[in-house]
């Protein structure tokens, strides 16, 4: 995400990166020869770092039973390389490599989940039960970061509307809100200037339709295999139409509530992150175009594709905004 610096608790990216970090990048990206790139064509230098080395990436070798749903089958795949090393997953800093460099400090066993508030049988679910409970299944979705960068992921995991079932949601039960896991092992927790002082738990909400629509998942892998740290093991959320940031990582609680919840960006600045963040072409951040994307692929390319209404979804999900403006709700 690109935090904008400007409140009291927002400070230029050099002073808010520990220096090291920050030498070390402008002298990588000196040496691959991007920075005078990204200078010249004003583009953010974060945008370089999915180049990355990725022969030391780490593989989760865990892998689960799944089989292949072919109704979702976009190509060209993104690497798994990139996937893993060029990540949004502010509880380890601010850059794109961060989460990489930074995840193994996160710790994902035991893991549980709770799912509470409007419901008839709170639960608290350990993550081994949930795996015997939901049959996996891939599907490769396209991914668009509000950021204007885009991938094709192949997801492993299952419909939420299958777990948030267990606990019989209420007739009063209107939005979801989830949150990630906090651990004061995580460099922006123990340090919050990493990650220009959010306040975490990090925290994401979709209306109950939204959450029970049958292309919103909740992913345990990746590729095949068991979620790197850095993609949000052990349990994120997937919900293809929106922008990259609704897809909270390292869930630990499912929360069933009556009002719209106010999730981590909307607090963080509501003018330029709604409680929608529907991917739409024809509605501009207020920073920048959201009209076209830059898709990582295999090799590095400045070349940008036009952006599709709800992410190339909308035949699946538009009758869930009949007659709602979505221009004041972005
Ligand atoms: N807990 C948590 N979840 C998060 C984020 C975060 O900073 N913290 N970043 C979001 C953003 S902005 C994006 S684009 C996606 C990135 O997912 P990926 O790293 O698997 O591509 O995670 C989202 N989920
Ligand atoms: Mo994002």
């Amino acid at each position: 995400m690109l935090l904008k610096i400007k409140k009291s608790y927002e400070i230029s990216e050099n002073l808010i990166t520990p220096l090291e970090v920050y030498h070390h990048r402008r002298k990588f990206l000196k040496t691959i020869g991007v920075l005078g790139i990204g200078s010249v064509l004003g583009l953010p230098l974060l945008e370089a770092v999915e180049n990355t080395p990725a022969a030391n990436v780490v593989i989760n070798q865990n892998t689960y039973p799944y089989q292949k749903n072919p109704n979702y089958s976009q190509q060209p795949l993104t690497p798994y390389a990139k996937a893993s090393s060029y990540n949004n997953f502010y509880e380890f800093g601010m850059q794109k490599e961060d989460p990489y460099h930074r995840g193994k400090l996160l710790q994902t066993s035991p893991w549980s989940v709770v799912i509470d508030g409007e419901v008839q049988h709170p639960i608290k679910i350990s993550l081994e039960d949930i795996l015997k409970k939901m049959s996996l299944q891939e599907r490769i979705y396209h991914f668009r970061c509000v950021e204007a960068w885009s991938m094709n992921i192949p997801w492993l995991g299952f419909e939420l509307k299958d777990l948030i079932a267990l606990s019989k949601p209420k007739g009063n039960a209107k939005f979801v809100l989830f949150e990630t896991i906090k651990q004061d092992t995580m460099p922006a927790v123990k340090n919050p200037s990493l990650a220009g002082y959010i306040r975490f738990p990090y925290h994401e909400g979709l209306r109950l339709d939204e959450a029970n629509h049958p292309l919103t998942m909740l992913a345990v892998g990746m590729y095949g295999k068991a979620l790197p740290n850095q993609n949000g093991a052990p349990l994120r959320l997937v919900v293809p139409w929106k922008y990259g940031f609704k897809n909270i990582k390292s869930i630990v609680r499912i929360t069933l509530v009556e009002k719209m919840p106010v999730s981590t960006w909307m607090g963080l600045d509501s003018s330029e992150y709604g409680f929608y963040a529907n991917v739409n072409p024809n509605v501009a951040h207020p920073r920048w175009s959201q009209a076209n994307e830059r898709f990582i692929g295999e090799g590095f390319s400045f070349e940008r594709v036009p952006t599709k209404m709800f992410n190339g979804y909308a035949e699946a999900v538009s009758a869930l905004y009949a007659g709602m403006d979505l221009k004041t709700n972005y």
